[in-house]
């Protein structure tokens, strides 16, 4: 090579690193709660993988490429894909990372980028040495995790107590209806409690970093998923209630409902996973698993080819007997028709990706999805199976479930809060009597600020809530604000939540997470979610006057996040 063409390319790589710099320190840092929920950790780290080699990839050891692949499931898997195709996050295969080259790479990684890349480095969480580790890792060829067939599933099926040994009745004296499973995020456990005595009624056992729980549509039985894709299947008629079957439906999921159609109340069951991309539908009584269906296709709009579309929320249809599964990168709605599962019909809705949470409309005939990345909320039309509406609404919206009331002007809404800005969408969902609002944003509130994961109301209550746990104060993370359902411009009361825990001060997080109303529809609960060796409670709050009622606390309560009141998730009542 010529002296002149190597001071070319010196020149050309210093002005890419200078590009590469200047773009990567405009980068606003993530907050680290939101980088935690974004980038959680997979439990694909653990997985053997087929790995094949690029010959043009920066050299690696194999322990430090396990090392690598570690961290990579651990804290970017969740953004960039298992197969490292693109999520929320850029694509990072060879063909984009190997031109690029590690400089650049490396400088993207400690510092972030405004498009909401965390700055690894500068935020302390990674060292200089774990950067180029990072850096020379993502030009390999990604790992591939194995597949899970119905053998595999079948191999890790047990039905603990058969149904013919299962109790013939209620055997307990526990107001079914008002049980809340809550998740113990990071013991793998659901505490079961009562909702009158506010006792744990027993904390069961289920998968790691347990995700959701579900209701049967009889409200016998409770189906709680795991991160790892285990569902575990509960008896509440049981002395104790505990575990009757479980099975594992793939290596990661988040979500689990069952059949609620007139007819076919608590016969099938069907989880959704994000590794492999594809959902299970088992057996209501038993779990055990009868279809497997992929999710792998094209992405709606361009058209392309994605090989690892995650499936996120489902929910079971009211109108007919189909379950939606919304998947997360191609942002389609498959309508399953559980019906015939020899003769499978589905009808594919395209909005946009990515698709996330959601809850039904009060009519139950819409269900308002977050299309979380593309700031929009989806209206499935679950009567016609067709897209009602595509709302755009505030950045990044995160409705849990969302919440339904009636506005004064706008008539019947459903309600989303924003991981990204403190506003909060109104959406009106009535085409029959309120045409001109319908799957239209009709107003927007003002809440605390970002971070804000989930909203509740009830039928019987005239308030609204909305949690922050993911802003970076700890005076937002740690409270939640109330709106007055009829008179909403007055703006929200705040209510110190964690400081009413009354826990030590331990320096846990502390943050307050997911209003559940009680099936009467007069407490709301929170969680008050501090790390594994740091205390948490719940706190029940009085609908009425908005007054503390009870704190819950007990050593057994550890990371509490979600809980579910069995009679409202039962019947989706939010
Ligand atoms: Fe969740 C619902 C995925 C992080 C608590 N979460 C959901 C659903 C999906 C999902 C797809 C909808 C399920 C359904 O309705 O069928 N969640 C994910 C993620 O991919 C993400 C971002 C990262 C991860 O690694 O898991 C994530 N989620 C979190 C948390 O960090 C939270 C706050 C605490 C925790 O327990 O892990 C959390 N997610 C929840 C809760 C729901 C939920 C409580 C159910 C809300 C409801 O009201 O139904």
């Amino acid at each position: 090579m010529t002296a002149k063409r190597i001071a070319r390319l010196v020149a050309l790589a210093a002005a890419t690193l200078v590009s590469a710099t200047a773009m990567a320190q405009d980068a606003k840092p993530v907050s680290e709660a939101e980088k935690n929920y974004q980038a959680g950790g997979s439990p694909l780290a653990e997985v053997p993988m087929y790995q094949s080699t690029n010959p043009k990839a920066p050299k690696m050891t194999q322990a430090e490429f396990d090392r690598a692949r570690q961290i990579y499931f651990e804290r970017c898997a969740g953004c960039h894909g298992v197969l490292r195709k693109g999520a929320t996050g850029k694509p990072l295969t060879p063909d984009v990372t190997l031109p690029k080259g590690t400089d650049y790479l490396k400088v993207f990684i400690a510092y972030g980028s405004p498009a909401g890349m965390p700055n690894w480095q500068t935020s302390g969480e990674f060292d200089e040495a774990t950067v180029d580790l990072m850096a020379r890792y993502i030009q390999q060829d990604p790992p591939t995790p194995p597949e899970w067939s119905l053998a595999d599933a079948k191999n890790t099926w047990k039905v603990i107590v058969p149904p013919d040994q299962r109790p013939k009745k209620k055997m307990n004296k526990y107001n079914l209806d008002n049980i809340f499973s809550t998740t113990l995020r990071d013991t793998g456990e659901v505490a079961l409690i009562d909702g009158d005595t506010k006792q744990i009624i027993n904390i069961v056992k289920t998968g790691y970093a347990v995700h959701i729980s579900r209701m049967s549509a009889s409200g016998r039985y409770l189906f709680v998923i795991g991160r790892d894709a285990k569902i575990n299947m509960i008896d509440l008629w049981m002395e104790k209630p505990d575990n009757v079957a479980e099975i594992r439906v793939g290596l990661e999921a988040r979500s689990v409902d069952t059949s609620k159609f007139k007819g076919y109340e608590d016969k099938l069951a069907i989880a959704g996973a994000y590794w492999p991309p594809q959902y299970t539908i088992m057996d209501g009584n038993t779990l055990e698993p009868l279809k497997i269906v992929s999710t792998r296709g094209m992405v709606v709009g361009t058209q392309e080819y994605h090989p690892e579309p995650r499936v996120a929320s489902i929910v079971a249809s009211h109108y007919k007997p189909e379950f939606l599964v919304n998947v997360k990168e191609t942002g389609k709605t498959m309508m399953v028709d559980y019906s015939n599962l020899n003769a499978l019909k589905t009808t594919e809705i395209g909005s946009a990706p990515f698709l996330h949470d959601g809850g039904w409309d009060a009519s139950k005939r819409y269900f308002m999805v977050a299309a979380n990345n593309s700031n929009k909320i989806a209206a499935i039309d679950a009567k016609d199976g067709k897209l009602a509406g595509l709302t755009e609404v505030g950045k990044i919206p995160h409705p849990g479930r969302g919440a339904n009331f009636t506005h004064p002007k706008y008539g019947p809404v459903w309600a989303t809060g924003h991981l990204g800005d403190e506003t909060i969408s109104l959406i009106g969902t009535d085409p029959q009597k309120n045409k001109q609002y319908a799957f239209k944003e009709v107003a927007k509130l003002k809440g605390p600020g970002g971070g804000a994961l989930f909203i509740k109301t009830h039928p019987k209550s005239k308030h609204l809530w909305s949690d922050a746990p993911l802003n970076p104060d700890p005076k937002v993370s740690q409270a939640v604000v109330v709106f007055d359902i009829n008179n909403l411009d007055k703006g929200y009361v705040t209510l110190p939540i964690a400081e009413w825990a009354g826990l030590p001060d331990d320096g846990g997080a502390k943050r307050v997470t997911q209003p559940e109303y009680n099936k009467a529809g007069d407490e709301v609960w929170f969680a008050v979610w501090s790390a594994k060796d740091k205390q948490s409670a719940l706190v029940v709050v009085d609908d009425k006057t908005l007054k503390l009622k009870s704190v819950i606390k007990d050593p057994r309560l550890i990371t509490p996040t979600g809980h579910f009141n069995v009679y409202n998730t039962q019947h989706d009542v939010y």
